[in-house]
């Protein structure tokens, strides 16, 4: 174990090197609902509808290459069709995509809308439910590869609970880790990004932090393909720092893809545009990605972003366009980073200098 961490170690240092000496091309990605039209709890839709299947011509000409779907966005009304109807409708996506010269990032299976998941799926007290979901889960898997994609999101939303008797928590764990391996055996190449959020919908989660989720992966009979996906809000919400959830999920070769965005306070999910409400913790993640060499590999930067509901127009999306700006904005904050003398401050133990600096850098100040 410990030669093995040396030798990551050594890696993690080759990574930082390799980084600084090529700078990173980042590709964009986000997800169809990312473009809404406005309705909240509160309220119905403000905007008028934007058909779903026009959305993906509009990615291109925003500098977005990926797509991130949910099961049902590749194929609407997925619970009513029979597979042949399903591969159907996924070569149709396919071509969609080719045709657009876009990638699909990710597939994850809603397991939040259906009847059968109430009360969670995987994790719920009903046997019957947690077949439902384990055969949706396969079912994403196969449309994952029929369209292309390497890669099966899940975000556990009401894999939790309520309140705490309501279930068996030791339980529920081994539950997730059994659908995880039902997940490994049943395609060799698919990987599985889950993505931790502490709570909403339900008032606790099972997997509420990276730490849980690279725990998962190490005890799953293939650690290699199972991986993080990391949103700012959620790890806000979890009352923890975002750039060292990513730079844990890094250190362990576990950073499947991201969600930017960001969150003021401890409220529901915001998900607000990417900096718009702390633009040094905004920073701190770009500075911690662009170190690791995060995006090398094809990895995207991904961003769930939600649009103001106070906005006018048919389609919104310069919520989209705006976070994308001031990531890349950030980069170049990043790559502008004097680290020499970020070192010399950090050798002198001199913080307080060490942060006027970076504020001031970030102001714009010489
Ligand atoms: C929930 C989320 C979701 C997931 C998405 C993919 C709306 O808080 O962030 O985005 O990321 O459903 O599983
Ligand atoms: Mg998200």
């Amino acid at each position: 174990m410990s030669r093995d961490w040396r030798r990551r170690g050594l890696k993690i240092e080759r990574v930082i090197q390799n980084s600084m000496s090529k700078p990173t091309t980042y590709r964009f990605s986000f997800g169809p609902w990312n473009i809404s039209e406005g309705a909240d709890p509160f309220g119905p839709e403000v905007r008028p509808a934007f058909p779903h299947e026009k959305k993906y011509a509009l990615y291109k000409p925003m500098g977005f290459d990926g797509v991130q779907f949910h099961d049902d966005d590749v194929v609407p009304g997925i619970d009513e069709l029979n597979s042949a109807q399903i591969s159907k409708q996924c070569a149709k996506v396919k071509k969609m995509l080719d045709n657009q010269g876009l990638t699909p990032e990710f597939v994850a299976p809603r397991l939040w809308f259906a009847p059968q998941t109430v009360d969670g799926g995987y994790t719920s007290n009903s046997a019957k439910d947690r077949k439902y979901a384990l055969d949706r889960t396969l079912r994403t898997i196969d449309i994952a590869r029929e369209i292309g994609s390497k890669a099966v999101v899940l975000w556990l939303a009401r894999e939790g609970s309520y309140i705490r008797e309501s279930k068996n928590a030791r339980l529920a764990y081994q539950r997730i880790l059994e659908t995880i391996n039902a997940m490994l055996a049943h395609d060799k190449d698919i990987e599985i990004w889950i993505e931790p959020k502490p709570n909403e919908p339900t008032d606790m989660a099972y997997v509420p932090t990276i730490g849980h989720t690279v725990a998962l992966a190490y005890a799953s009979s293939d650690p290699k393909r199972v991986k993080g996906l990391i949103e700012t809000a959620h790890a806000l919400l979890a009352g923890l720092d975002p750039s060292d959830e990513m730079a844990f999920a890094l250190a362990h070769d576990k950073l499947g893809s991201v969600h930017l965005n960001d969150q003021n306070g401890l409220k529901y999910d915001q998900d607000k545009n990417f900096g718009a409400a702390n633009l040094r913790t905004a920073y701190n993640q770009v500075r911690v990605l662009e170190e690791a060499g995060y995006g090398k590999k094809g990895e995207f930067i991904g961003l769930d972003v939600k649009a103001m509901r106070t906005q006018k127009g048919k389609c919104v999306t310069s919520h989209l366009t705006g976070s994308r700006e001031i990531f890349l904005h950030l980069v170049e904050k990043v790559r502008s980073t004097d680290e020499k003398l970020v070192q010399q401050f950090r050798d002198a133990r001199d913080y307080e200098a060490l942060e006027l600096y970076i504020l001031k850098h970030l102001m714009g100040i010489k």
